[in-house]
């Protein structure tokens, strides 16, 4: 109902559009409001990848086709909430089996250009980091670095541990070693995370890194997937301002479709603004 009234809303203003421009519009903005992201998760067996994904989406998941236990075909997993979907790729571990590299590196050069965002998990007490590197400068390459979102997971393994339910100033204080560390190895493109999910502690700013990371495309469809307490006010400005701006890109690209008379470039350009505008006053509707 709300998703309707959203939708007239913006129909509304391209009502000086003509009918094949706002038609135009309004089916990219169809498309934007239905995309499905694809988030590929890697790390070693036992980095925490399953745990952190519950603590972070509220989907409900189902697993995807046919599922062949080859490492060709990694685990795909669909999460629904109300009419979003989003893909979790479960990308096999690196290094867990020497031999086996050579296809992994295959199956991620297949995987890459389709993923909106990787989640690279590292364990805190994971200090094995050499072919971590190594597959980072090899198979992500330059390309696909911008990909890549770096986490550090089950940061109350940090030493000193204690077991107990708040992480210690040195904890924190080696936490910020391991983050720097990571920053001299990799050069990530964004800035490394750290969480544990048995504490809940550094979640939010992950979900806040994510949605700065991911394309504008994929930004809204992500954080309606995100559980209630991660859907924070900055998280949803930048969903919502990415929205805004990919509705204006819908108008740029009707702009610059070719022989496109001169008033109704000028009519286009004279209602960008306003229709951007909308779209992120009417962004709740949607998301
Ligand atoms: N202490 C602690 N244990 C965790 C945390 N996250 C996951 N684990 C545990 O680590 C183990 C492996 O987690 P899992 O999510 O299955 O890892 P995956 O193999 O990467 O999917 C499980 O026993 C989890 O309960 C965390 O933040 N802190
Ligand atoms: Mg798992």
């Amino acid at each position: 109902m709300r998703n309707q009234e959203g939708l007239q809303t913006l129909r509304d203003s391209l009502t000086y559009l003509p009918l094949w421009a706002s038609e135009r519009v309004m089916q990219q903005i169809h498309q934007l409001k239905n995309y499905e992201p694809v988030i590929g998760i890697m790390g070693k067996t036992g980095a925490g990848k399953s745990s952190l994904c519950n603590a972070l989406f509220a989907g409900k998941v189902s697993p995807v086709s046919d599922v062949a236990a080859c490492t060709r075909e990694p685990l795909r997993f669909r999460l629904q909430v109300g009419e979003h979907y989003m893909t979790l790729v479960d990308l096999p571990g690196v290094g867990e089996s020497g031999d086996r590299d050579t296809e992994y590196a295959a199956l991620y050069r297949e995987q890459l250009p389709r993923l909106d965002l990787v989640l690279w998990l590292i364990k805190a007490d994971d200090r094995a980091l050499a072919v971590d590197e190594h597959f980072y400068r090899q198979v992500i390459g330059e390309a696909y670095r911008h990909k890549v979102l770096f986490v550090i997971s089950q940061s109350d393994k940090t030493e000193p541990t204690s077991g107990g339910e708040r992480l210690s100033t040195e904890q924190k204080q080696n936490i910020s070693r391991k983050i720097c560390l990571l920053h001299v190895l990799f050069h990530p493109v964004h800035p490394v995370c750290a969480v544990s999910v048995r504490l809940q502690w550094g979640l939010r700013v992950m979900a806040e890194r994510m949605v700065r990371s991911l394309p504008r495309v994929a930004s809204s469809p992500m954080v309606a997937q995100l559980q209630r307490p991660f859907r924070t006010e900055q998280v949803k400005e930048k969903a919502r301002s990415d929205f805004g701006e990919t509705v204006g890109a819908a108008l740029d690209m009707v702009c610059n479709v070719p022989l496109i008379p001169a008033p109704v470039r000028t009519v286009i350009r004279a209602v960008r603004d306003t229709v951007v505008s909308v779209a992120r006053t009417v962004w709740d509707f949607f998301f």
